[in-house]
């Protein structure tokens, strides 16, 4: 199982919308068979992994990191391949949480004679696709907030100079949690401040394209909340033809310019501000099969996604640099008076990046 586990790790930077998943065939104590889902449309780990062992999956065990499917999706129902290969045993290490198959795909395969178990590596298989699960689950996508500051907690100087606090190797490692997420999430400040375009750069990954094959290299939906108005086509955010979403509120509505093909325009209620109303977009953005959705913004929204308690993990990237009591504070979180008000997180692990550290806390609501 720690094999398939590894295996669905090349779906990394690949699989979603679908779940990263990986399954191993052992006959006779030798693995006969290995596979792994690459990408949605193309065959799911089992029938990967079947084709390699043709005649050899006959009386094999499988162990398949998630329960097979036993739906007809994109593919076929992978219970049924492993049953009309003469498969005699498969072993599981979670459920799938997707409503169509939870549970269905052990009933098949039990139905037809097969011993199934349920639960080895768990936790493992689990935290390869936290936001697969959060989406099938809740409707939602998974969303980590990304922060870059000082050691003193400063995001820029007052004149607005940010360029650059953290390392060229944080700024790497940011690149890579980038390329797996399926979407990154601004507002129109820090687009027209930073001219952002929240693109992968695959050559600045730092690994070399045996990873991801150049066909399958995709660019996470980048969604801009943008109230008042302010983007326009000449930023160059759009000079990329990959897919961008702009968020109006429904407060103020105006025309709007003519935008390239690739630009979706969505409206959500807007609150008594006239800002998106955060809690009603969420939805929609799990709507469109976002399971990963990366906060890559200034303070106030950080502030305003995270009092919404919408972020389940905080990745802060910290610089061994002092910037001072006039330089402007990581979030804005208003109306907090009392210690006992304040947000707890749990540290999930620290990483010295280069000269950097990189925190990883997750919310209490998570
Ligand atoms: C499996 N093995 O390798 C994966 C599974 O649209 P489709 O046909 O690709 O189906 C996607 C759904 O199948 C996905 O939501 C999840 O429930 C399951 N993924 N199942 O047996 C796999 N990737
Ligand atoms: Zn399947």
């Amino acid at each position: 199982m720690q094999r398939a586990i590894e295996l669905a790790r090349w779906g990394t930077y690949t699989t979603s919308p679908n779940p990263m998943v990986g399954c191993v065939l052992v006959n006779e104590q030798q693995i006969v068979g290995e596979g792994y889902h690459v990408k949605a449309g193309q065959g799911h780990a089992e029938v990967n992994a079947l084709a390699m062992a043709q005649e050899r999956a006959q009386g094999a065990t499988a162990y398949v990191t998630l329960e097979p499917c036993s739906h007809y999706g994109r593919t076929p129902p992978c219970a049924r391949a492993l049953i009309d290969a003469g498969v005699k045993r498969v072993i599981i290490a979670m459920q799938d949480p997707n409503p169509q198959v939870s549970g269905r795909g052990i009933q098949l395969l039990e139905e037809a004679g097969i011993a199934t178990q349920c639960g080895l590596l768990e936790e493992s298989a689990q935290q390869l696709n936290a936001g697969f699960i959060k989406r099938m689950q809740t409707g939602l996508p998974r969303v980590i907030c990304k922060l870059a500051s000082s050691l003193d907690g400063k995001i820029a100087m007052k004149s607005g100079e940010s360029k650059w606090i953290t390392s060229s190797q944080s700024r790497q490692d940011v690149q890579r949690l980038r390329a797996t997420s399926c979407a990154i999430i601004s507002g129109a400040d820090t687009v027209l401040v930073d001219d952002a375009r929240f693109s992968v750069r695959y050559d600045e990954l730092g690994f070399g394209q045996q990873y991801v094959e150049p066909d399958n290299l995709r660019q996470p939906i980048r969604v801009i909340i943008d109230s008042r108005y302010r983007l326009h086509p000449q930023l160059a955010l759009f000079s990329q033809a990959s897919k961008i979403i702009i968020v109006r509120s429904q407060y103020q509505l105006q025309a709007e310019p003519e935008w390239p093909e690739h630009v979706q325009v969505i409206d959500v209620e807007g609150d008594a501000n006239g800002k998106v109303d955060l809690q009603q977009l969420l939805p929609v953005l799990g709507q469109m099969e976002i399971n990963n959705l990366l906060l890559e913004s200034g303070g106030n929204l950080a502030s305003a996604f995270i009092q919404a308690a919408l972020v389940d993990e905080l990745w802060l990237y910290q610089a061994p640099k002092l910037m001072g009591a006039d330089a402007i504070s990581l979030l804005a979180l208003p109306g907090l008076e009392k210690l006992d008000q304040a947000q707890h997180l749990t540290i999930k692990d620290i990483r010295k990046i280069g000269p950097d550290i990189r925190i990883r806390a997750s919310f209490a609501n998570e």
